[in-house]
Parts: structure tokens; C-alpha cells; sequence
């Protein structure tokens, strides 16, 4: 038995100010590419079964565009008459009951089975049963949802369990809503032949479980994600377990240092090669204030004219282990601007000023929270 492990898709997922020669911004063209991909590769490998451990949309309202994408997609693989199971992830999942889940969308389809209702639910076939444990808001549920898996594992049949969770505190994503799945009910995956997850977006093996595995995503939601390997997991159970990585072609990051210590050499020095549409991170470090001003962004970008986009994050003398400058993008705009005042403030003056940049900063916040 074969089964091709995707998670993470995140369609609808866009960043970066370019749009494509369609008018569709770039990266979550990406994104639709991605996909395509993997469904090219089911296409090909023909699977007994497809799972998707979550986060199919970027959104719990995804747009029309993300929502028409999946539809045709999803028609693609119904068509192939191999039964995919899917649950919803946290981004999928209304925050408040008032919604109506994006997921019921499939649920017309003859074999897309969908579990997005916060509880668990399993889907029996002849010779495997899923064990379907999709994002719950509410954790205080997820016990006896896990108890109910428990209690459903047929043991004439081969038993495998799906989430959308980190499993110990290693696979947080800093998101709202995370799901921690319990350390007590772990001993419960050695009942099981496989365990697919979804929610951390490197593929991998969990810990010590030999049968606990991430697809990842198939495509990078932040620039802070450096895997420059994205792809599917292609489960066969046999005698045996055995889990094979398939890679899908992406978009490159690239990261490059300059020591502003000796801006010139530097420069000269760097060695930049196969930047070509690719994702530039430039790291320029050992800045002293008044290079900052000197050193202008449109010239750092020249030195990058074939990538798609260059990310620029300037890194001050001194400030490299403080948690302040260091990690202009991990900080918010208002962190970043109150640490700034801080510096060059008196105390008193500081706390002055503090409050009147924390009202103006909380009169934007609303509309460009991007973590819905
Ligand atoms: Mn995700």
C-alpha cells in the first residue's frame, strides 16, 4: 500500500509587491505552482491513497482565486479514483463559530473525504482506517477526541493516524491557536502503522518515533523559512515502513553578508552567482549609524538585478546579540520604532513618548493583522 503525504499548501498565500506577466502576484502564483507539482506527481505515481494534513488555504476566507484554484485542482485528483483524506489546519479553521468552514466545499466530491468540524472522525476502508484529527480550537477537547481515536484502531485492519498539531514544543510555528499535541497520548502512535502531520513546514521524522513524520509545506510563508527543499512524503507499508522524500522545484532563497566594517571590499568580494528570480536575503553587519543613512537600498538591490526580490535587514554594531535591531523582520514595525526612541531619548522623555506611539501604532493595527 502506497500513500503520498502533501500538507501545508497554504493556498492563496501571497507576499512581495511583484505580480507575474498573468497580473497574479508572484508569490502565490508560487504557491499554484507548487501544487500543480504534486499533483503532477500523483498523477504519475498513482498512489493507493492521497493524504493532506492541513492548511490547504492560507486562510479560513480564502479568495476567489485560491478557492477557484482548488476546485480544479481537486477535480483533477477525484477524477484519478484514488480516495484523499484531508483534514483542516489551523489556518483553515474559523476562529469563531459564526463562519462556515472553506473545507465543506469538497464535500460533494466522490473521493475528497474532509474532516474540518474540530473533532475526530475516521474514514474505514477495506484495508486501512485514517484517524482523522483535524485543528480544535478548543485544547480542552482534544482528549477525549484522541481517546476516541483510540478507541476506534481496528486491528485486522492497517491504522493511520492523521493531525494537524506540533508534537512537543519543538514544531511551534508561533501562530495563533497552535495545537500541542499531548505528551501522555504519544505512546499511542506505536498502534499506529503510519502518522502523518502537518503544521511544521520542514519535512522530517519525529523525534523517536519511527513512524511520525511531517510532509512540510510545499512552499516558503515567510522569508525566515531558508529550506531551499520543499516537497511530499511517499509512504509504502509493507512489511516494513518505509518513507521516501520526493522534492518539488521552488523559488531560491539566497542569503549573502556584507561587514560593513569594509563596505568597499566587501562589495567587492561578494560572490554572487545563480541569483536569477531567485529570493535575496543581504545581511549588512557591523553598521554604524551614520553608514545606515549612507548606504541606500536602491544600491545594495543593483548588486541583485536578476532577483526576483532582495530583503534587506541591517544589522548595527553592538546590537548583533541584543534582541532589539538585530532581527528587523522577527520585530514589529512598532517594536522596532519604540526601540529606536528608546535609544535616543532621555528615560522621561522615553516614557512620554511611549504611549503616544503606542496609541498611533494600535489605531493601524487592525486592518494589517496578516497572522487571520
Ligand atoms: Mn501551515
Amino acid at each position: 500500500m502506497r500513500l503520498l503525504h502533501f500538507s501545508d499548501t497554504h493556498l492563496g498565500f501571497n507576499d512581495l509587491e511583484v505580480l507575474n506577466a498573468q497580473n497574479i502576484n508572484q508569490r502565490e502564483a508560487d504557491f499554484y505552482d507548487a501544487f500543480e507539482q504534486v499533483v503532477a506527481q500523483i498523477e504519475a505515481l498513482r498512489p493507493d491513497f492521497i493524504l493532506h494534513t492541513g492548511d490547504l488555504f492560507h486562510r479560513s476566507s480564502p479568495s476567489n482565486r485560491a478557492i477557484t484554484f482548488a476546485l480544479e485542482q481537486f477535480k483533477i485528483i477525484d477524477s484519478l479514483g484514488i480516495p484523499c483524506v484531508m483534514i483542516a489546519g489551523n489556518h483553515s479553521t474559523p476562529r469563531t463559530n459564526l463562519s462556515s468552514p472553506i473545507l465543506k466545499i469538497f464535500e460533494n466530491f466522490k473521493n475528497i473525504h474532509v474532516e474540518y468540524s474540530q473533532a475526530y472522525e475516521k474514514f474505514a476502508f477495506e484495508e486501512v482506517v485514517f484517524h482523522a484529527l483535524p485543528h480544535m480550537n478548543d485544547e480542552t477537547k482534544a482528549l477525549s477526541q484522541i481517546e476516541r481515536c483510540e478507541q476506534n484502531i481496528d486491528p485486522t485492519k492497517r491504522n493511520i493516524m492523521m493531525l494537524h498539531c506540533s508534537v512537543g514544543a519543538h514544531y511551534l510555528m508561533a501562530e495563533f491557536g497552535e495545537w500541542v499535541y499531548p505528551r501522555e497520548k504519544e505512546a499511542l502512535f506505536a498502534q499506529m502503522d503510519y502518522v502523518a502531520l502537518g503544521h511544521w513546514h520542514g519535512f522530517g521524522k519525529v523525534g523517536k518515533h519511527e513512524n511520525v513524520y511531517y510532509a512540510g509545506s510545499t512552499e516558503r510563508t515567510s522569508l525566515n523559512d531558508k529550506r531551499n527543499s520543499k516537497g511530499f512524503a511517499l509512504v509504502e507499508l509493507g512489511e516494513a515502513l518505509h518513507v521516501e522524500y520526493h522534492e518539488i522545484a521552488i523559488r531560491p532563497i539566497k542569503t549573502y553578508e556584507i561587514d560593513c566594517e569594509d563596505f568597499e571590499s566587501a562589495v567587492a568580494a561578494l560572490h554572487v552567482k545563480d541569483v536569477k528570480d531567485a529570493l535575496v536575503e543581504v545581511k549588512l553587519t557591523n553598521l554604524t549609524a551614520l553608514q545606515s543613512i549612507d548606504i541606500q537600498t536602491r544600491d545594495i538591490k543593483n548588486l541583485f538585478e536578476e532577483a526576483l526580490h532582495v530583503n534587506i535587514k541591517r544589522e548595527f554594531k553592538g546590537t548583533s546579540n541584543d534582541t532589539g535591531l538585530g532581527d528587523i523582520e522577527a520585530l514589529s514595525l512598532e517594536a522596532y520604532f519604540l526601540e529606536h526612541i528608546k535609544e535616543e531619548s532621555k528615560p522621561e522623555e522615553f516614557e512620554r513618548l511611549k504611549g503616544k506611539i503606542q496609541a498611533l501604532f494600535g489605531a493601524y493595527e487592525e486592518a494589517s493583522d496578516d497572522t487571520l
